[in-house]
């Protein structure tokens, strides 16, 4: 067990009691920008026809998109795979402190992602981020990085304080309409979802069975961008391998034991009917709207 060494007894508390703490201006407005550019210029590169990048991140373009912006401005997946700002994003030092705070021992980096959510984006209902890692024992915790301001305008994030202590839950089917995932978590009784406004450079972190998610981007000109990663403690025996190889903050590769994702947690069934609903509810709407399949 290490010490605590960088955060109050007070946010230690609020943590616990929480299960998410805000870290305000953790990143410069300079380091915001850098990343923020970066991204802008991943996702205009890659909607070049013969970009080597399209092997790792396709974009459509707006006459492909059907008017679905996020098919034109999807998430970024695992960028620290192959893009070098984003992995020194993942293991950012300051990040590494906070994380080793909340852990109470040495975090170690399993993803990252960088989302745009331009204007007319739908949201990610709300959720639990260790339905999906599983993380044995123990579980997750998140790094959302704000790249824009984020509010209940721009679709910023919603969390469900208290609620990590309820453990992980069996989700039910989102509205697609609103969400770009299929399944979503009720807001337990006794419980209530609430906005986390952020400023640029403000990173929330959250327990992986804090239930959260985000609305739709209904603003007229804003985007909401975020740089996000996932970590889990040292100790940690087990994990959806589907994350493998994890990274050490000093950046060695590692591997533990691989456990199968929600499908120990919910059952293979009700997997399989979320992933037949959403199909249909894609091939539905690609087919309303003339879109290509993505
Ligand atoms: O950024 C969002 O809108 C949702 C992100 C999220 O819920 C997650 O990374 O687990």
């Amino acid at each position: 067990m290490t010490t605590t060494s960088l955060l109050s007894p007070e946010q230690l508390r609020s943590w616990e009691d929480n299960g998410f703490l805000l870290v305000s201006g953790l990143f410069s407005g300079e380091e915001v920008a850098q990343i923020r550019d970066h991204f802008m210029a991943i996702q205009r590169e890659a909607q070049t026809p013969n970009s080597p990048l399209r092997k790792k991140y396709a974009p459509l373009s707006p006459e492909q998109s059907g008017g679905d912006v996020l098919k034109e401005f999807p998430r970024v997946m695992h960028p620290h795979n192959w893009d070098e700002l984003s992995r020194r994003q993942m293991l950012n030092e300051r990040v590494q402190n906070v994380l080793r705070d909340l852990f109470g021992e040495e975090p170690i980096a399993a993803q990252s992602m960088f989302y745009f959510k331009p204007m007319g984006a739908r949201g990610q209902a709300l959720h639990q981020d260790n339905f999906y890692l599983n993380v044995r024992p123990g579980t997750c915790i998140a790094a959302w990085l704000a790249i824009d301001d984020a509010d209940e305008e721009n679709g910023g994030m919603n969390v469900v304080p208290g609620s990590h202590k309820l453990g992980v839950q069996c989700p039910g089917m989102a509205d697609m309409t609103q969400s770009f995932t299929t399944e979503e978590v009720a807001v337990p009784e006794g419980h209530e979802a609430v906005p986390a406004r952020m400023k640029a450079g403000d990173v929330l972190f959250f327990n992986g069975s804090m239930i959260h998610g985000s609305t739709p981007n209904v603003s007229k000109d804003r985007f909401r961008r975020a740089f996000i990663c996932h970590y889990v403690g040292d100790s940690t025996v087990g994990m959806n391998g589907g994350y493998y190889p994890l990274t050490s903050f000093d950046g060695q590769t590692i591997t533990r034991e691989w456990v199968e994702g929600q499908l120990n947690t919910c059952g293979a069934e009700d997997w399989a009917t979320y992933t037949k609903l959403r199909q249909a509810w894609e091939r539905d709407h690609n087919a309303a709207s003339g879109a290509a399949i993505h």
